[in-house]
């Protein structure tokens, strides 16, 4: 009898087990989300920030805010000498890399702000992977991204 009882206990133990991995599923990190400030009237303004991806591949599909009407995903890439600024349907995040959104390069674009973004002031930011589903940030508005973080 004894024996039954601690057999069903492993059991459990390994069902729950197999539960919080499943539960935990990995997901591509966001880190150091910022936007720059803009001034009254200006209509757009740029966000950035640096996604790790998890072990399996994702792909950023989208973005919300209540600050803005709406967050387009944006590269930048010359055309000829000029530098133009395209809207894109997803941002891939590989698994294991990590993809920068960065002032010149891929960036959020928020449309139609409700407000000009102050320096200082921050606000939330919900980003939407394909796989790992919805993801909810802090912006923070400052003038330029935060000094990397040294690891060794
Ligand atoms: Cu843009």
């Amino acid at each position: 009898m004894k024996t039954i009882a601690l057999l069903i206990t492993t059991a459990l133990v390994t069902l729950t087990l197999a539960t919080a991995a499943a539960r935990a599923q990995p997901a591509p990190q966001v880190e150091a989300p910022w936007a720059r400030p803009t001034v009254e009237g200006q209509a757009g303004g740029g966000g950035f920030l640096r996604i790790v991806g998890g072990p399996t591949a994702d792909r950023l599909l989208s973005a919300q805010t209540e600050v803005a009407r709406s967050v387009e995903l944006h590269s930048m890439a010359m055309d000829g000498n000029i530098m133009r600024m395209r809207q894109v349907d997803a941002i891939d995040v590989p698994a294991g890399q990590t993809v920068e959104l960065k002032p010149g390069g891929l960036h959020l674009m928020f449309m139609g702000l409700k407000a000009p973004l102050k320096a200082g002031s921050s606000f939330a930011l919900t980003l939407r992977f394909e796989k790992a589903g919805e993801q909810r940030v802090d912006v923070k508005v400052m003038t330029q991204a935060a000094a990397p973080m040294h690891k060794h």
